[in-house]
C-alpha cells in the first residue's frame, strides 16, 4: 500500500471511529425515533420516577384481557427498564380485574360505584400497597390499564391513587374519508390504512393508539361515498377489520351512499318513502349485521356538494335519516346525519344554510339518529364562531364534527395544536338555557338530557410511517381522543401529557414545547385569516392564500364572497343590514356578535363589514391592525424555529430534524400568506403598511400566478 493510500485508510478509520463514538455517546441520551410508536413509546423513564412495581396481575380471560396483559407487560417493562412479570396472583403490585373475574376486586365491594361509572368507566385505587384497576367490563379495564400507563409515562405519584373515570360522551369516533382507490380525501399522511393493505400489525397499532385515548369507533370510508362499499366484497373486508378492532373496544361504521338502492339494487328510485327502498335498506342492514354483529351504524352526507339524498325526491332530511335509522334499529345501530348542507338558493349566506334547512326539523328525528354538526357554520376554517345549531335543537341529539386533518390549516406542514381551537368552541356560551349553556354542555347531554351523545373527528392518519405526516400533529389525534373522553379537559393538560409521553421528559423542554403548542393556533390564524376573515384559500386544494379567487362556479366557493373587500372596508355583514344570519344565535349572543362595538375582535370580519379606518380596541385602525396581525403570525413562526433549534439535545435527532424541516416550510408559507393577503387587500385600502410590517418580496401578480407549493 502506498504511503498516501495508507494515510487515507487511516483517516477513514479514525473518522469512522469518531462517528461511531459520537453515535454511541449520543444514543446514550436520545435514541433516533421514527415516530411510529406515537405516545405509546414506553422508553425507560428517568431514574427519579421509576416506581417499585414488581409484578402485575391481570385477572380475566378474553381477547381484551390478553390485550391488557400484553400492553401492561410491554409498557411497564419498557418504562421501568426491567422485565415486569404479568400473571394472576393476588399479591402483585398492580391488579386488574372485574368483580366477576377477580376475588380481590369483588372483596373490595365497589359494585355500586363501578356500576355508576358505566360500562366504559373504571376505578384506580391504591389499596394498601396494591394498585387496583377495576371496572365492570373488560373494555373498561383496558381503558383503566391505559390510564395507569399514562400515569407512569407522565411521572405521576402512585402512592395514593383515587381515580374514578367515565367518558362524558358515548360515541367517540374517528371519521376516515377513505376512498375505494386507497386515497384519502383531505388526507396528507399517505394512503388509507385499510384500502391498500392487509397489514394487521398496522391495524392493531391503530387500534391500540385509539383505545389508549378512549376512541371507540371508526367510520371507515369517505362521506363522499361510493355504493361499492356496501357490496359483499367490501363488507367482508370491513368484517375482518372489525375483528381486529373488537378487543380494543372499537366498532366500525360506514358511510352509505344514499342512492345505493339504485346503483346496487337496480331500483328505479332511492326515495326514502318508497316501500321497495325501505325493504332494500332493511335487507342491507341485516346482511351487514350478519357479518359484523356489533356494527355501529351509518354516517350520511346527503344533498350536500352533489351527494344524493332525500331532497332529490322532495322528501326531508328527517325522512331520509329516519328511514335508515329504522333499518338499523332492530340491530341497535345508529345513524349520524350530517348537517353540512348548503345547497340552497343563489344569493344566500352559506353560514346560515344548515340552520335554515335543519332547525325546523327539531324533534322530528328518530331516537337512534344524531345530527352531526361541524364546529362552525362554514367549513373547518382556521377560526369560526360556534355553529348556531348548537343550543338551537333541544329535541335533537347533536354531535360535533371536528377536523383533525388540517385541510385549511397548512396540511401536514404547519404546526397547529388544535386543542386550543376546540376548547374555544366547546367553551362558547350558546345561552340556550341562560348563561353557562356552553357547547360542551349541549354536547355532553347535560343541558337537554340528551340520551345518545357523541363527537367525531375527521382523522389525520395514513400509511406514513409516523401516521400523521408530521410528528407534532400526532398531538391532534391524541387531543381529540382526550377531549372526546372529557370535553372539559384543558388544552394545557393535554399538551403536557402528550409532550411527556411522546417527546421528552426534560422538564424545561416540556414547558417550552407546551408553550409553543398553546400559542400555535393563534399564530396560524394571524398569518392566515386574522380578525374573523375566512375562506381565503386557493380553490380546490385549500393550501395557500388566494383572496382574489373568483372563478368557482358557485359564489360561496370563492374567497371574494367571504371577505367582500372594497374601497370602504372589509368583512361579511351578517347583521340586520346584511344577511342577518347572526339572528340564528340566541338573543344574548346575537346582540354581542351583532354590534360592531361588542363583537369579539377575533370574529369582527365574520359578522361585520368594517371601514378600513375603524378604530379597534388597541387604538389602531383596522388596516394597521390587520397588517400587524399578519406580521405577528410570521414572527411567531420565526421565534418558534429558533426555540426549536435549542431543543436539539433533548429530542431524538431524527424527529428533531424532521420537525425543523417542517418549521422551515411553515416560515416560508407564513411569509407568503402575509405578503399575498396584504398586497391584495392593500389594493382596496390604499394605505401604507404600518411600521414593523415587512414589505413583500414580490409583486401581487406573482402570488396570483402560481399556488403556494406543498
Ligand atoms: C368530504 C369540505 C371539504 C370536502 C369534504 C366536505 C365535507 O367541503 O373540502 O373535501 O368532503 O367538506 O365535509 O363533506
Amino acid at each position: 500500500m502506498s504511503h498516501v493510500k495508507a494515510l487515507k485508510a487511516q483517516k477513514v478509520f479514525l473518522y469512522s471511529l469518531n462517528s461511531f463514538v459520537l453515535l454511541v455517546l449520543f444514543c446514550g441520551c436520545v435514541k433516533a425515533d421514527d415516530g411510529y410508536r406515537l405516545w405509546l413509546r414506553y422508553e425507560p423513564l428517568p431514574a427519579r420516577s421509576r416506581s417499585r412495581i414488581k409484578t402485575i396481575s391481570v385477572q380475566g380471560q378474553s381477547a381484551t384481557f390478553d390485550v391488557i396483559r400484553s400492553e401492561l407487560s410491554q409498557g411497564c417493562s419498557g418504562l421501568l427498564g426491567r422485565t415486569i412479570e404479568v400473571g394472576n396472583r393476588d399479591d402483585a403490585s398492580v391488579v386488574v380485574g372485574l368483580p366477576q373475574t377477580s376475588t380481590l376486586v369483588r372483596n373490595l365491594k365497589w359494585d355500586a360505584e363501578l356500576k355508576r361509572l358505566g360500562p366504559e368507566g373504571f376505578r384506580i385505587r391504591t389499596v394498601r400497597n396494591v394498585i387496583v384497576i377495576a371496572s365492570t367490563t373488560d373494555i373498561g379495564a383496558l381503558y383503566g390499564a391505559f390510564y395507569f400507563l399514562r400515569l407512569l409515562q407522565t411521572e405521576q405519584p402512585l402512592d395514593h391513587l383515587q381515580i374514578d373515570q367515565r367518558p362524558a360522551l358515548k360515541l367517540r369516533l374517528l371519521n376516515h374519508w377513505d376512498n375505494l382507490d386507497g386515497s384519502i380525501e383531505r388526507g396528507y399522511a399517505g394512503k388509507s390504512l385499510w384500502m391498500n393493505t392487509d397489514n394487521d400489525r398496522r391495524l392493531i397499532d391503530y387500534a391500540r393508539a385509539n383505545a389508549s385515548i378512549g376512541i371507540n369507533g371508526s367510520v371507515l370510508n369517505n362521506v363522499n361515498a361510493n355504493s361499492e362499499f356496501l357490496t359483499a366484497k367490501y363488507l367482508q373486508k370491513f368484517a375482518a377489520i372489525a375483528d381486529v378492532f373488537r378487543p380494543y373496544g372499537i366498532r366500525v361504521y360506514l358511510s352509505p351512499r344514499f342512492s345505493a338502492p339504485i346503483e346496487l339494487g337496480r331500483l328505479p328510485t332511492a326515495d326514502p318513502l318508497d316501500p321497495a327502498v325501505i325493504e332494500w335498506w332493511k335487507q342491507k342492514a341485516d346482511e351487514i349485521y350478519k357479518l359484523i354483529p356489533d356494527f355501529g351504524g351509518f354516517l350520511v352526507k346527503a344533498n350536500s356538494e352533489g351527494q344524493p339524498g332525500p331532497r332529490t325526491y322532495n322528501r326531508t332530511h328527517a325522512d331520509g335519516a329516519n328511514m335508515l335509522a329504522a333499518a338499523l334499529a332492530p340491530h341497535h345501530g345508529i345513524v349520524m346525519w350530517r348537517a353540512f348542507v348548503y345547497d340552497l338558493k343563489p344569493g344566500y349566506d352559506r353560514a346560515g344554510a344548515a340552520y335554515e334547512e335543519l332547525q325546523p326539523f327539531d324533534g322530528k328525528f328518530a331516537p337512534n339518529v344524531l345530527l352531526q354538526v361541524k364546529n362552525g357554520p362554514i367549513d373547518f376554517q382556521p377560526r369560526e364562531p360556534f355553529h348556531p345549531l348548537f343550543g338551537a335543537m333541544p329535541r335533537t341529539q347533536l354531535m360535533p364534527e371536528l377536523q383533525i386533518t388540517q385541510e385549511y390549516l397548512g396540511f401536514d406542514n404547519h404546526f397547529v395544536f388544535l386543542a386550543t381551537m376546540w376548547r374555544e368552541f366547546l367553551d362558547s356560551d350558546t345561552y340556550a338555557r341562560g348563561r353557562g349553556s356552553t357547547v360542551s354542555r349541549v354536547v355532553d347531554g347535560s343541558l337537554y338530557r340528551q340520551r345518545l351523545t357523541g363527537i367525531a373527528g375527521v382523522a389525520n392518519t395514513g400509511t406514513d410511517r409516523n401516521w400523521t405526516g408530521y410528528d407534532l400533529l400526532q398531538a391532534n389525534w391524541y387531543a381529540f381522543g382526550r377531549l372526546a373522553w372529557n370535553p372539559n379537559a384543558s388544552a394545557q393538560q393535554i399538551a403536557t401529557e402528550w409532550t411527556r409521553m411522546t417527546l421528552t421528559h426534560d422538564v424545561r423542554a416540556v414547558t417550552t414545547i407546551v408553550g409553543l403548542m398553546l400559542g400555535s393556533h393563534e399564530a396560524v390564524v394571524n398569518y392566515m385569516t386574522p380578525l374573523g376573515l375566512h375562506h381565503l384559500f386557493w380553490g380546490g386544494h385549500h393550501y395557500g392564500p388566494a383572496p382574489w379567487w373568483d372563478t368557482e362556479k358557485r359564489d360561496d366557493w370563492n374567497p371574494v364572497y367571504y371577505h367582500k373587500a372594497d374601497a370602504f372596508g372589509i368583512g361579511f355583514d351578517r347583521t340586520k343590514t346584511g344577511s342577518n344570519t347572526v339572528s340564528q344565535y340566541r338573543p344574548e349572543v346575537a346582540r354581542q356578535f351583532g354590534r360592531i362595538d361588542t363583537c369579539p375582535e377575533k370574529y369582527l370580519l365574520w359578522f361585520h363589514h368594517v371601514p378600513w379606518n375603524f378604530m379597534l380596541r388597541s387604538g389602531d385602525a383596522l388596516w394597521d391592525e390587520l397588517a400587524l396581525h399578519y406580521q405577528s403570525g410570521v414572527d411567531w413562526v420565526r421565534s418558534t424555529r429558533a426555540t426549536w433549534a435549542t431543543l436539539s439535545g433533548v429530542i431524538d435527532p431524527e424527529r428533531h430534524a424532521a420537525i425543523s424541516k417542517k418549521l422551515a416550510i411553515q416560515e416560508r408559507d407564513a411569509v407568503w400568506w402575509r405578503d399575498a393577503c396584504l398586497l391584495y387587500f392593500q389594493s382596496f385600502s390604499k394605505e401604507p403598511l404600518p411600521p414593523g410590517v415587512e414589505h413583500a418580496a414580490k409583486p401581487l401578480s406573482e402570488y396570483k400566478a402560481k399556488a403556494l407549493d406543498w
